[in-house]
């Protein structure tokens, strides 16, 4: 077992840490507080390659590998989260346009997501339909050459600004989940109503809602053949679970980076507040915690450059980034005390992002559920 990175991955590591730290950082609080969408800074990481580690070079990529996928997300998560979400917009369609999509599809499709020319998308969950998938209702219809979308999306990442992006639809209601087809839907077009929706945190991750009324999809957009939404939705979400996870992890690091440098800064009763052992036991789980997840993690990640099945570890990994996020955000906030329940500072941001984490790509509760069933032999995850 090798725990050593290659010089390779140093380097993108290291080049995603400097590009978050010169050009994320310095606007993040601001960014956040006035909700701003960075286009700019999704191209700028575009071209820096950060979308493209999964995905070959005659598609815009550079196949470093999921690792590397891990590495960079996590690094941008560290200074600022939202930005992260960006980052799996791009990844998530362009993975599986190319593990579904026709050569036409992958050479009119991926290379603009792989610049951020392209703002992605993937549009799943519903009103109705979030945990539960399948109970979705939007509808695609076939009307000549092309589809025609109705119904409507909620929650959705880069929704009102995204150009181009993954929906998921019913062809055909009567045949349950196998009747769900997926397509890549150009969105600029008549017949998509969107609205913004405010959320408590991510504020530089624009959700919005999507409203479609006979929207047209050619159907030479349709990837795979109808019925296989269902099974393409699965496979997409495990991909974009391992990015989620790697958000998770930055933002365990970013709460415990504050409260170790707070307890060495500040002094109540005549000493560090690192020296009281409360603190320290706050600072060890906050460690631990993220350790363990990163490890876990990473083993995800390896495990998809082996091209060995891994929906079990990144469930499991996801899980505990998750969890650990929210631990070292709601710890780091308690450290802090008011600097850190102040809006001024960044640990009340790291607070509120965490929460999202138990919540997106499968809610925590999801993970438990695809974990214990899989130990339980109901239902196996890795196939
Ligand atoms: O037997 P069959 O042919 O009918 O196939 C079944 C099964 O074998 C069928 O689907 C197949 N299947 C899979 N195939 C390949 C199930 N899982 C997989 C898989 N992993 N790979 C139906 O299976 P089922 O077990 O009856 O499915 P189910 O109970 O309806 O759902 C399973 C489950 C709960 C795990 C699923 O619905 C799920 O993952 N739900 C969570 C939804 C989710 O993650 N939503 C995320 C929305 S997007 C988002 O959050 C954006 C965030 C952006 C960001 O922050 O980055």
């Amino acid at each position: 077992m090798d725990f050593d990175l290659s010089d390779e991955l140093i380097a993108v590591r290291d080049l995603a840490r400097e590009f978050a730290e010169k050009e994320i950082a310095p606007t993040a609080a601001q960014d956040d507080k006035a909700q701003t969408f960075r286009g700019d800074l999704v191209r700028k990481m575009g071209e820096l390659g950060f979308y493209g580690t999964m995905i070959p070079e005659a598609y815009g990529g550079n196949e470093l590998g999921a690792l590397a996928m891990v590495l960079i997300t996590e690094e941008i998560a560290r200074v600022h989260s939202a930005m992260r979400v960006g980052i799996n917009m791009q990844i998530g369609p362009a993975l599986t346009l190319l593990q579904f999509g026709t050569d036409e599809q992958k050479n009119k499709f991926i290379p603009g997501l792989m610049t951020g020319e392209t703002i992605g998308c993937f549009a799943i969950t519903e009103p109705d339909a979030g945990s539960d998938v399948a109970a979705m209702r939007t509808t695609a219809t076939k009307d000549g050459d092309r589809y025609l979308l109705n119904g409507g999306k909620l929650w959705i990442s880069n929704g009102p600004v995204t150009n181009g992006g993954l929906v998921y639809a019913y062809t055909d209601r009567t045949q349950k989940h196998r009747g769900m087809s997926a397509f890549f839907a150009e969105w600029d077009q008549p017949g998509l109503t969107r609205r913004t929706l405010e959320t408590m945190g991510a504020h530089c991750s624009p959700l919005g809602e999507l409203t479609f009324d006979n929207f047209p999809i050619p159907t030479a957009n349709l990837l795979g053949k109808e019925g296989d939404g269902f099974k393409i939705c699965m496979w997409q979400l495990n991909q974009t679970r391992l990015n989620c996870a790697a958000g998770a992890l930055g933002v365990a690091r970013a709460a415990k980076e504050a409260a170790v440098n707070y307890c060495n800064q500040r002094s109540q009763f005549g000493q560090k507040i690192g020296e009281f052992q409360m603190n320290q036991d706050s600072i060890a789980q906050m460690i631990a915690h993220e350790e363990a997840a990163r490890l876990l993690v990473y083993r995800a990640a390896w495990l998809a450059d082996q091209k060995r099945p891994n929906n079990l570890e990144a469930s499991i990994g996801k899980y505990c980034a998750a969890e650990a996020a929210n631990f070292a955000a709601d710890a780091a906030m308690k450290i802090l005390g008011a600097y850190g329940y102040s809006t001024e500072f960044p640990v009340e941001r790291y607070y509120r992002d965490a929460k999202s984490y138990q919540i997106v790509e499968g809610s925590s509760n999801v993970q438990k559920m695809i974990i214990a069933q899989d130990a339980l032999g109901y239902r196996k995850a890795n196939r």
